[in-house]
């Protein structure tokens, strides 16, 4: 069985080592301080209440030409630094599998690793970062889908990626249309992130704010159709809603990061949307506020 290799170790790839781990599939965490860092046990705590203390094999930039599968988990903005030192030293056949909130990295690592066969996957499963690990806060939903002509073309290789992230999470699966899903989670996440961040609520709390939600969809429509979904305004609003619903206990990602000093991903949320906005001559004034409101937390 292929290793993978899990660059990014916040709260979504320490969740995917520990689950990946569970399942007895060979795990790797790729840190820029490799394997000279402390080798501490890591801890995942289950949904149930229990733990699983697990230690995956760190390996180091000089390590990338033994490097399988890459699955790379950091935040957006972090995408390019962390690939940077592979360029040139990982195998051309090693898939590289992008997870994280927002658009706009893809077209890089496209030209950075052009050979390398590209996937996306988008998860919905909820995970806090704890000191030493882990808290799985909730299941969800992770699908995978080629984003360039070499995953396009080796579809034995998705196929065997989804089977093994199926053998680790609650529910995953191939999806081909992806680009929906990454466009149905960004226009989510550039709804529920700012907003909870700006107010420090959970998510929950955006259930009583259905008429900005609304407002915000409505907005955004314009923009949708032209990128070529069909959807009506209210299936947008219902999908935020939803996921406020079914995350209703938790912060969210852009909350924890203003609360804790963080950057934030907004750039690759409002930030993508503005930009592709722009390019078609579309107005968003609402999530132009939202950004600047971000950016001046941050
Ligand atoms: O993806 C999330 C995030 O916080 O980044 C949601 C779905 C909003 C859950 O909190």
């Amino acid at each position: 069985m292929s290793q993978w290799c899990i660059l990014g170790c916040g709260a979504v790839g320490s969740l995917m080592a520990g689950l990946l781990w569970q399942s007895a599939q060979p795990v790797s965490l790729l840190r820029s301080d490799g394997p000279r860092m402390a080798r501490d046990d890591l801890h995942l705590q289950r949904l149930d209440g229990s733990t699983l203390t697990f230690n995956p094999p760190r390996l180091g930039q000089d390590d990338a030409g033994e490097i399988q599968r890459l699955l790379v988990t950091t935040k957006a903005y972090q995408v390019q630094p962390a690939l940077e030192p592979l360029i040139g030293k990982l195998p051309v056949t090693t898939p590289i599998i992008l997870l994280h909130n927002g658009m706009g990295t893809q077209i890089w690592v496209e030209r950075a690793f052009p050979e390398n066969p590209l996937f996306i996957a988008i998860t919905s499963n909820g995970a806090r970062r704890l000191e030493r690990g882990v808290l799985h806060t909730g299941n969800g939903e992770t699908w995978l889908g080629a984003a360039n002509e070499a995953a396009r073309a080796n579809s034995a290789l998705a196929h065997q990626l989804a089977a093994d992230l199926a053998l680790a999470l609650p529910h995953a699966a191939l999806s081909h249309e992806i680009h929906f899903r990454q466009w149905e989670k960004l226009v989510i996440n550039a709804i529920i992130n700012p907003l909870t961040a700006l107010s420090g609520e959970r998510n929950g709390s955006l259930l009583a704010r259905g008429e900005e939600i609304a407002d915000l969809c409505a907005e955004l429509h314009p923009l949708l159709q032209r990128e070529g979904f069909g959807q009506s305004e209210e299936y947008w609003v219902e999908r935020v809603l939803l996921v406020a619903s079914r995350t209703a206990e938790n912060y969210s990602s852009m909350q924890q990061d203003v609360a804790n000093g963080r950057p934030t991903e907004i750039d690759y949320l409002s930030g993508y949307l503005l930009r592709q906005a722009r390019a078609e001559g579309i107005a968003l004034p609402l999530q132009q506020a939202l950004y600047q409101a971000i950016k001046a937390k941050e």
